[in-house]
């Protein structure tokens, strides 16, 4: 059945439908799991910890049920406001989810912060069913994790997976929904995350940023799309890259403007298909010290709670 004839259906009366908070330490997979779930990209994800910043939505689709993801950001200890932001959105997930869905990186043995994890779910989110995916499996693996991982708290179940390669997605996938209430179709089949199209080039130029960056770069550097303006025939983009000094804004320029020319080119690639027409993207970078303690910046930036999100 193709979408667009699910789309011109009613749903029927036994369609499920809910929220799922997807968590777990940084960089475990869980933008890539959301992404392969949905079959499309709707979340950069980066082999750098701490790629995801804020709660954002992916909206599985099919005929019986929809499921809404909850992407979160890492659960680590905060260093600034950008960190404590990113914590109070990721717990905020917890406490509205029908079920948690907790990433595990199986190709390394638990940390500390997964005890952190186990107790933070049980504090916030006590009744809620707790899925646990065992990420990574196509890497060299130590058997040990899997019982040291399972072991970490009580859950509904547990899968093993490869949200890279794809294996075992479709399985997770049908067990998540049959945990589902009944419900309606929230959103309409077409839509796979309540992004907007700014936010969504700005982050896909983060993820370029991030990609061709080292250190401390990754985390300093935030993106605003300042200008948006569709044309007859092509879109013209303006966006600012901040970092937080200027060493680091020396770097994002590169030599004789290599660096910038690069990351422009890489983000334009992608953000063309995206927006099914040709595109203009001006690139300038800026120092803005500390940013990561201004919350008005960030709340500029798209760092601001859920609750009072309206764009
Ligand atoms: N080998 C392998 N790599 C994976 C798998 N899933 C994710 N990755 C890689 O792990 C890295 C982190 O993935 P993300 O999806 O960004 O992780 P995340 O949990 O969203 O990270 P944060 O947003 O930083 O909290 C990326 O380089 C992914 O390609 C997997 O199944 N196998
Ligand atoms: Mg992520």
């Amino acid at each position: 059945m193709t979408l667009d004839s699910i789309f011109n259906d009613e749903w029927s009366d036994d369609h499920r439908s809910g929220g799922i908070a997807v968590v777990g330490r940084p960089n475990v997979g869980k933008s890539t799991l959301i992404n392969a779930i949905i079959g499309q990209k709707v979340a950069i994800a980066t082999p750098k910890p701490q790629t995801t910043r804020r709660n954002q939505l992916g909206i599985y689709t099919e005929e019986s049920g929809q499921i809404l993801f909850t992407d979160t950001p890492g659960l680590h200890k905060p260093r600034n406001a950008l960190g404590d932001y990113m914590m109070t959105v990721a717990s905020q997930a917890l406490e509205d989810a029908d079920v948690i869905v907790w990433i595990l990186d199986v190709s390394e043995a638990p940390h500390k912060s997964d005890n952190y994890i186990a107790t933070t779910i049980q504090e916030k989110a006590k009744d809620t069913p707790v899925i646990l995916v065992l990420n990574k499996i196509d890497l060299v693996l130590k058997k040990d994790n899997f019982s040291a991982y399972t072991s970490l708290i009580d859950h509904t179940a547990a899968y093993r997976v490869s949200a890279a390669k794809g294996d075992g997605i479709s399985d997770l996938t049908q067990a998540l929904i049959a945990l589902m209430p009944q419900g309606p179709r929230y959103y309409p089949v077409d839509q796979v995350s309540d992004l907007t199209m700014r936010f969504m080039v700005a982050e896909v130029i983060r993820e370029k940023v991030i990609l061709n960056t080292e250190h401390e770069i990754p985390h300093a550097v935030a993106v605003e799309v300042t200008d948006y303006k569709d044309k007859e025939t092509r879109t013209d983009i303006y966006a600012v890259i901040y970092v937080e000094r200027n060493s680091q804004k020396g770097i994002v320029i590169g030599k004789s403007g290599s660096m910038i020319k690069k990351i422009g080119i890489e983000a334009r690639q992608e953000i063309e298909p995206m927006v099914e027409r040709q595109v203009f993207l001006d690139l300038r970078v800026k120092v803005l010290k500390n940013w990561r303690s201004n919350e008005t910046f960030m709340r500029r930036v798209g760092y601001r709670m859920p609750k009072n999100d309206v764009d």
